[in-house]
């Protein structure tokens, strides 16, 4: 029996990267499962208050993050999908996992080290570390507990979390050690690696697509209509070689461009590329726009629909809430008894 565990911030609609990354590939998941699979699929609302947040916009995101996960296919009869913050089960395990976690290991992080780079660059001058939010530089503990509360043992993230999966690893093989038992409690959680595994930014293709970029034309949400999407396409940054061939290191722009086109109609990146050997990069943007464009027709109706029907989607959200707390109390009874705290 496999528990598979993913999650997404409440930050916004998602962006293609999410969407190619992770959430295709939650729903690929759902469709290869075993009846006897428990699939969890949780919107990380207290992950998203490690920055700030608008409380209005954070509530509308909370919906809209739901609306998408059904939008794209997950079925809440054979997946649980549920608000994090709707179980308090993570927040008592994320204490006991800060409590084994050495804060050297924190610090090293690479996405803390990244915020910090981040806000140095914001603010041209040097950035005080200890002014930073503790919640920024403990919320790997806090993903650890996510995923160990279900006793996960599949993962589908993207790449840009194996550093904290591997946290995750390292926090219940201690637990299980500390708590030595006849049964480990923890099994030792894997990543399911996606077929795409890193969709950059359009307008700056060293970095990922993300939803926090200043620079919305650096994205395409998944909301966007067919003329952004063609209009963000055509203004990606790519280069100035003529012809197009894949190579990521040298001609990342070009390389990002064949990667969504192979994602989209699911082929190889190699046998795509040698279809716009002698193109250029204009005829090679269109096709990327048109197969982009079809590739969110579907999931884009349903969001409209779903979008709308609150009572629908609170019913969701609740039984969700209800299926996750079965299984995360079970954990916690067993935490607690090993711990003492009983
Ligand atoms: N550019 C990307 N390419 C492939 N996968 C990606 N993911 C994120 N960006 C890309 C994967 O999407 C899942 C959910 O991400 P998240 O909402 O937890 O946020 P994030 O990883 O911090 O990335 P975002 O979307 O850019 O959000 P912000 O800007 O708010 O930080 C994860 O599995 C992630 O790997």
């Amino acid at each position: 029996k496999r528990t598979v565990l993913s999650g997404i911030q409440p930050t916004g609609i998602p962006h293609l990267g999410n969407y190619l990354g992770a959430l295709s590939n939650w729903v690929k998941l759902q469709e290869a499962s075993d009846p006897q699979d428990d699939l969890l699929f949780m919107i990380v609302g207290w992950h998203a208050l490690t920055l700030p947040q608008n409380p209005k916009e954070l509530a509308a995101s909370r919906w809209d993050m739901l609306a998408t996960l059904l939008a794209i296919g997950l079925d809440p009869k054979r997946s649980i999908i549920f608000h994090q913050d709707h179980n308090q089960d993570h927040l008592e395990l994320g204490w006991l996992m800060n409590c084994l976690t050495p804060v050297g290991k924190l610090l090293r992080m690479t996405t803390w080290k990244s915020r910090i780079a981040t806000s140095r660059n914001a603010e041209e001058s040097d950035v005080d570390e200890s002014l930073l939010n503790a919640g920024l530089l403990t919320y790997p503990s806090l993903q650890a507990a996510d995923i160990l509360v279900y006793r996960a043992t599949h993962v589908p993230v993207g790449e840009d979390q194996t550093q904290h999966l591997e946290l995750t690893r390292d926090l219940a093989e201690a637990f299980n050690r500390t708590c030595k038992s006849e049964h480990p409690l923890f099994p030792l959680p894997t990543l399911v690696d996606t077929p795409t595994r890193r969709i950059l930014s359009l307008k700056d293709p060293t970095a990922k697509m993300s939803k926090s970029a200043p620079d919305v034309r650096s994205r395409i949400l998944l909301t966007d209509t067919p003329s952004q999407i063609q209009a963000k396409i055509r203004g990606a940054v790519t280069d100035t070689t003529l012809g197009v061939t894949y190579d990521p290191i040298n001609r990342p722009g070009a390389a990002n461009l064949l990667s969504i086109l192979a994602a989209c109609t699911n082929e190889d990146v190699n046998t795509v590329a040698t279809r716009y050997e002698s193109t250029g990069h204009k005829e090679l943007k269109a096709d990327v726009a048109e197969a982009v464009v079809e590739l969110l027709r579907k999931p884009q109706g349903e969001f409209s629909r779903i979008r709308e029907e609150r009572v629908y989607l609170v019913q969701v959200a609740d039984e969700g809430a209800r299926k996750a707390k079965e299984l995360s109390s079970e954990t916690m009874r067993h935490v607690r008894d090993r711990l003492g705290l009983c």
